[in-house]
């Protein structure tokens, strides 16, 4: 409801009264008034007039182009920006955008249907958060792509800095909480790459989450008290990420190894893995010099590639 808020007040030119948007919107003038509060605590300034309604005067942290690019020191990642104030999700933006250059990066304010990984939903409120896709288009076998994500990981963790550490493959958590997630989507052919895209959702500024995050989401500013710019952590993640992904290119994932185990949150703790063959309950020793999770069992130690893993205290796995 506040994204449909927010296009009312962006798509008009001066006021838009309080009674025209709950018309509008099927919503009472209470609810209206409500979802404005809201707003404004995200950091919109919004004018109200009585009589004549509400105005957008500045939205928060505006991540344009323009203040991203100028804060980049890349030379082929994110070179071509496209930003748009609303989208369905950056992932699909680049998809459906996948004749752009190698290095184009898709970010938006809005993401009405961000995804997670297996169809999951992707919480993407306006304002707070950085919603973006990179479109990569790397000459490395289909198999590898995987190694995307975990290069991506270690690029976050470097630019939030503090305590952000990964939990394999995907999450980057602070404490016991996800403040980002990141999704790799491939189109290949059987033994060469067209094209992928690494969507990377940071909850920057968000002030508090929906009821059933709550207990396993935080933001950059719940964990320090102050805000983040947004334009700021895009290019430091993007500056991260370039030198990062050249590696990966010419020497493979194997030389990132040791920088991704040390920040690895799930080495030394219990994990459960749910994967195709089934649960396998053991604990994580390390990270293989491809990018697996290593599993010590009973049975002795077992590679696992992909799958859902809990660790152990994150989460509330218990
Ligand atoms: C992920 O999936 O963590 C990948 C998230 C990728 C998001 C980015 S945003 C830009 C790009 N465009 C997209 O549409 N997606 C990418 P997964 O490991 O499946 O985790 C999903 C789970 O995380 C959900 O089921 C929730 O429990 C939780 N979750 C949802 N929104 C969250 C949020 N904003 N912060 C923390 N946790 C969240």
């Amino acid at each position: 409801m506040r994204n449909k808020i927010l296009e009312l007040l962006r798509e008009s030119d001066g006021y838009v009264s309080g009674e025209d948007m709950s018309r509008t919107l099927g919503i009472s003038r209470a609810a209206v008034w409500k979802h404005i509060k809201r707003l404004r605590a995200e950091g919109y300034s919004i004018d109200s007039v009585r009589n004549s309604g509400y105005r957008l005067s500045t939205a928060p942290d505006a991540i344009t182009p323009t203040a991203v690019s100028a804060l980049l020191k890349t030379r082929r990642v994110a070179r071509h920006i496209v930003y748009a104030d609303s989208t369905d999700s950056t992932n699909e933006e680049a998809k459906r955008n996948s004749q752009y250059p190698d290095g184009t990066l898709f970010v938006s304010d809005i993401q009405t249907a961000g995804k997670g990984r297996r169809g999951r939903a992707w919480s993407s409120p306006p304002g707070a958060g950085i919603w973006m896709s990179l479109l990569l288009k790397p000459d490395i076998a289909p198999e590898d792509v995987a190694g995307l994500t975990l290069i991506a990981g270690i690029a976050v963790c470097r630019a939030i800095g503090g305590r952000a550490v990964i939990k394999w493959p995907n999450d980057i958590v602070i404490g016991t909480r996800k403040v980002c997630g990141i999704l790799t989507e491939l189109a290949a052919e059987p033994d060469m790459v067209s094209y992928a895209v690494c969507g990377i959702g940071i909850n920057a500024n968000n002030a508090e989450f929906p009821a059933e995050l709550s207990d396993r989401a935080t933001s950059i500013y719940i964990e320090t008290g102050s805000r983040a710019s947004r334009a700021e952590l895009i290019a430091a993640v993007m500056n991260e990420f370039e030198p990062l992904y050249e590696r990966f290119l010419s020497e493979g994932f194997a030389p990132l190894r040791e920088e991704y185990r040390r920040l690895c949150v799930n080495i030394g703790r219990e994990v459960i893995v749910a994967g195709r063959g089934g649960e396998l309950r053991g604990t994580a020793a390390d990270i293989s010099g491809n990018g697996a999770l290593l599993v010590s069992t009973a049975e002795g130690l077992t590679p696992v590639s992909s799958g859902e893993v809990s660790v152990r205290g994150i989460y509330g796995y218990v």
